[in-house]
């Protein structure tokens, strides 16, 4: 996986309005797909872009969609301001007991503060973002439906997940991927067109 600056500037986009009601994560072999108050599909892992194109009106959010969702109307470095600390009880990231479970130090890359999970959470274990959006930073990097054109080709992740680093847990980071990558720190979110 690569991944790019964060430091870029925001610009104005026009977006389409959606629902973005479900929420999948990924784990070796198998997906536990939530929809809604406690309903769970489990399905076998196959890539996220197949997946949704074969459900009518289900898609992956792309890379502008999952900004601004992210962002929910802030402009900060994270959704809950510039200082890493304060996005403590909103985002399972590399922190405190990742690196302990590592046996690592606690470097300038490790969030200053034990969020309770050195590796992935269930979805929803922390506070949503000013929108009500639970996961959108850290937990597991999220596909997007965006492609850089190759050769070869590489697919757009975003959100940083919890075992990477305080750059790429931030609204603006992006990490790219080959579209057919397995990683058990990788999920996706999917939108509803109205
Ligand atoms: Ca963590």
């Amino acid at each position: 996986m690569e991944y790019a600056s964060s430091k870029r500037l925001i610009h104005s986009i026009c977006l389409l309005p959606c629902y973005m009601h479900l929420w999948a994560e990924g784990n070796t072999n198998q997906l536990s797909l939530r929809a809604g108050a406690g309903q769970t599909i489990e399905f076998i892992w196959i890539k996220p872009r197949q997946f949704v194109m074969g459900v009518p009106a289900w898609d992956m959010l792309a890379e502008a969609e999952w900004e601004y969702a992210c962002r929910a109307g802030t402009t900060n470095t994270f959704f809950t301001g510039d200082d890493p600390a304060s996005l403590r009880g909103y985002a399972n990231v590399p922190d405190l007991s990742l690196r302990a479970q590592l046996r690592e130090p606690a470097d300038a890359s490790t969030f200053p503060f034990d969020d309770g999970y050195p590796f992935t959470a269930p979805v929803g274990s922390f506070k949503p973002n000013p929108w009500g959006l639970y996961d959108m930073i850290g937990n597991v990097f999220q596909w997007c439906a965006d492609q850089i054109p190759g050769p070869p080709p590489k697919q757009v992740l975003r959100g940083g997940c919890y075992n990477q680093n305080i750059e790429l847990c931030r609204c603006a980071a992006r990490g790219f991927a080959a579209p057919c990558g397995r990683y058990s720190y990788t999920g996706f979110r999917i939108v509803l067109a109205p």
